[in-house]
C-alpha cells in the first residue's frame, strides 16, 4: 500500500515537472509526455566486511583494584651471585714442612752437620751433653782472653752444671792434658763463687781444701781429674766453651 502510493506520489511529481518545463518554452517544442517510472528495486545482498582499521592508541591505566584474597605463591631465592676475586694469602707459599725443596735443604744441611760433628768427636775436641756441646780450640790463654774467644763464636766458657757436664769437660781436659778454666768467678763476698751471669753457683767438685785463695784467687780451673780449683785469673789454661 505504502509502496503503491510512493509510486503515485512520484508520477505526479514527474508530470508537474514536465509540465512546468513546457509552460516555460513553448507548446510547439513539448514533444509528448515521459512514460511512468519503474517500481524501486529490490534491497541488495549485505556488503562484505571492510578491512581492519588502524591499531588506536594505548588507552589510560585503569583504577588500582581491592587486595584479593588468596595469598600468593612465595618467590624463591634468586640465583647466588658471582664468585668475588680471591683475597691475597698472608703468605705467599706454602708451609715450611709441605716445602719439599726445603725439606731437601734441611736435611742435606743435617747430614753435613753430622759429618763435621763425626770429625770433631773422632779428634776429641767437642764433646755432646744432653742440650749442651763442649768444644776446644786447643789453646791456652787468661781468663779474660778465653772468655772472649767463646763469645766470638756465639758461645760462652764452659760451665758444668752437673756431674754429667762436668765429666764432658773432663775428657776434653784429660785429652789435651792441660788445665782448664770454667765459667765462673769469685763474687764479691769472698769465698762465694759465682756464674758468669751472676748467678750463684749450684753444683760444685772442689779437691780438698779449695776453694782456699780468700779473695786472692778469682778464677775457678779444672784439673786433669776433674776437680776444682779456685785459681788467679792470669795463667794460661785450656780453652773450653760451650754452646
Ligand atoms: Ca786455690
Amino acid at each position: 500500500m505504502l509502496s503503491q502510493s510512493l509510486s503515485l506520489f512520484l508520477i505526479l511529481t514527474t508530470l508537474a515537472v514536465f509540465l512546468k518545463m513546457c509552460q516555460a518554452e513553448s507548446t510547439d517544442k513539448c514533444a509528448g509526455v515521459p512514460g511512468i517510472p519503474g517500481t524501486p528495486g529490490q534491497n541488495g545482498l549485505a556488503g562484505r566486511d571492510g578491512r581492519d582499521g588502524m591499531k588506536g592508541d594505548r588507552g589510560e591505566p585503569g583504577p588500582q583494584g581491592p587486595p584479593g584474597n588468596n595469598q600468593g605463591l612465595l618467590e624463591r631465592d634468586g640465583f647466588p651471585g658471582p664468585i668475588g676475586d680471591r683475597g691475597l694469602p698472608c703468605n705467599t707459599g706454602p708451609p715450611a714442612f709441605e716445602d719439599r725443596e726445603l725439606r731437601e735443604i734441611l736435611t742435606a744441611l743435617s747430614n753435613r752437620i753430622s759429618r763435621i760433628e763425626g770429625v770433631l768427636t773422632l779428634q776429641e775436641t767437642i764433646k755432646h751433653v744432653r742440650e749442651k756441646l763442649f768444644a776446644t780450640n786447643g789453646k791456652e790463654v787468661d781468663f779474660a782472653k778465653s772468655k772472649e774467644t767463646c763469645e766470638k763464636v756465639g758461645g760462652q766458657v764452659a760451665t758444668p752444671k752437673n756431674e754429667v757436664e762436668n765429666k764432658a769437660i773432663l775428657e776434653i781436659v784429660a785429652k789435651f792434658n792441660r788445665y782448664a778454666y770454667l765459667g765462673m768467678g769469685e763474687s764479691d763476698t769472698i769465698g762465694q763463687f759465682q756464674y758468669i751471669d751472676g748467678n750463684p753457683v749450684n753444683y760444685t767438685n772442689w779437691r780438698k781444701n779449695e776453694p782456699n785463695g780468700n779473695g786472692k784467687e778469682n778464677c775457678v780451673e779444672m784439673f786433669t781429674d776433674g776437680l776444682w780449683n779456685d785459681k788467679k785469673c792470669n795463667q794460661y789454661r785450656l780453652t773450653i766453651c760451650e754452646f
